[in-house]
């Protein structure tokens, strides 16, 4: 790997994101595509990242820390991503289901998904069945996650699934769940493809449902 990229692996782990951005830069000006910018510097840097938050060694306001810094290289890397036509890890439609206003852990799954290369759609909070069949019939997401943190609103992740089902758009989907109260029991009473506890199980979740 070259140096440029392990420099930007590393700033993006200390949430660097002036130092990030300015070696994106330099790294495209140095002749690397996007595509390797975006795997060796980036991705591998969130990966870190991911990895140290589920062992315990980092938390979540240096995840965020971090998220602003892969952010800042995205920025530059977006446009000339969107014209080179380089795979993306998948598409990911994500909400909290109906009745639930906690977005703080989603929001965290949401940045660690874009870390690992996935285009994500964020339909926010207290998002109905509806409202995320509209968005699967819209966007054809390859992946769509669930996430309460309430037990009364459970239920909803059941009722949106079900709602795919009657859409006729389940068969095209993978289905993840998360949040505090969920398991992966629940996950299989419900009828979705898996369950994750923290965003950067989520990330490697979502990669073993799209491969
Ligand atoms: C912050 C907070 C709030 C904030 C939310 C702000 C926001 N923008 O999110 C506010 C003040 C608005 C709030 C409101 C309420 N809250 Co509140 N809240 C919390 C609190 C303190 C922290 C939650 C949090 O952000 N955790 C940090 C994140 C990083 O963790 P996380 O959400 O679990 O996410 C991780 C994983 O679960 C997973 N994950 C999450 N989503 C997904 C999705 C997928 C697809 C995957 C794979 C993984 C995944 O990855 C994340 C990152 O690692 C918890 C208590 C606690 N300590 O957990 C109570 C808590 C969740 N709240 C609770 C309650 C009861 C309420 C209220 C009903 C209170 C009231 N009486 O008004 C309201 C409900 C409003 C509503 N309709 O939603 C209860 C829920 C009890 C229960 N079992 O149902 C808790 C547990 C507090 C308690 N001990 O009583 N709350």
């Amino acid at each position: 790997m070259s140096d440029t990229l392990k420099q930007i692996a590393e700033k993006l782990y200390d949430g660097k994101n002036t130092e990030v951005a300015a070696l994106t830069q330099q790294a495209l000006g140095a002749g690397l595509t996007a595509a390797e910018i975006l795997d060796g510097g980036l991705v591998t840097g969130m990966d870190r990242v991911g990895a140290d938050f589920k062992n315990g060694d980092l938390f979540v306001p240096e995840v965020l820390i971090a998220a602003r810094a892969m952010h800042a290289g995205m920025d530059i890397l977006r446009p000339l991503l969107a014209e080179s036509d380089v795979p993306l890890a998948g598409k990911v439609i994500i909400g909290t289901v109906a009745g639930d206003l906690h977005d703080i852990g989603k929001n965290l799954v949401v940045m660690m998904l874009e870390g690992g290369g996935f285009d994500v759609v964020d339909v926010g909070i207290d998002t109905s069945p509806e409202k995320f069949v509209e968005a699967v019939k819209m966007e054809k997401p390859d992946l769509v996650g669930l996430s309460t943190l309430l037990t009364t609103t459970m239920p909803s992740m059941e009722k949106t699934i079900d709602a795919l089902v009657e859409a006729g758009v389940r068969g095209s989907v993978k289905v993840m769940i998360g949040g505090a109260p969920v398991t992966q029991a629940y996950a299989d009473e419900i009828g979705a493809d898996g369950y994750a506890s923290d965003a950067a199980s989520a990330v490697d979740l979502a990669r073993a449902l799209v491969a």
